[in-house]
């Protein structure tokens, strides 16, 4: 069974003027399914076929650098399905509930949460990820470059946000503090989160 490009959660112009149809065009339509389909060609005809996503990342990931392409494709389609389902229309903001406290207790507050996750987006050197996570019972703000996950490092994502430059170029071309600004104030899906927690 090979690998399949899931469906975007919501319309493609669903997040805007945050997030414009024009780049999920590109950035689901060209640049997710590119990723299915190099991680499809690269493990036809081997044992890895016969694995789930996450065993395939799992299994390359103990491999490298032998198994770095599959990796990287293989972490790239899991970690662009996870951003998508990190947004939805109407969303950002603070959260309630289990994860507002957690946040209090772990991350000294929304604000600080805030500014601390715009700050590892921001200061993620060239491409990759800023990821809310839960790592032994406690958030955790992290960055990982290009297309490492926190999927094989001990941490459970809740939250991600993709500073590759695909990500926003068309909407803010360089300005990729305000990118993650709008995903933090009108994107986020905190009951995605939540429902990470477990
Ligand atoms: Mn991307």
């Amino acid at each position: 069974m090979a690998f399949e490009l899931p469906a975007l959660p919501f319309a493609a112009d669903a997040l805007e003027p945050h997030m414009s149809a024009r780049t999920f065009e590109f950035h689901h339509g060209k640049h997710h399914a590119a990723y299915v389909t190099n991680l499809n060609n690269l493990i036809k005809d081997t044992p890895l076929a016969a694995m789930s996503l996450d065993e395939v990342i799992k299994a390359a990931s103990a491999d490298l650098p032998a198994k770095q392409g599959i990796f990287n494709n293989a972490a790239q389609v899991w970690n662009h399905t996870f951003f998508w389902n990190s947004m939805k229309k109407g969303g950002g903001g603070k959260p309630s509930g289990k994860l507002a406290a957690m946040i209090e207790s772990d991350l000294g507050g929304y604000d600080k949460f805030k500014e601390d996750f715009k700050a590892a987006g921001v200061g993620q050197f060239g491409s990759g990820w800023a990821w809310l996570v839960v790592e032994g019972g406690k958030l955790k703000i992290v960055k990982t470059a290009n297309a490492d996950t926190p999927l094989v490092h001990g941490q459970k994502a809740l939250l991600t946000v993709d500073v590759w430059e695909h990500a926003y170029y068309l909407d803010y071309q360089n300005r990729r503090p305000d990118f993650i600004g709008a995903f933090l104030d009108h994107l986020v899906n905190w009951e995605f989160a939540e429902k990470n927690l477990g």
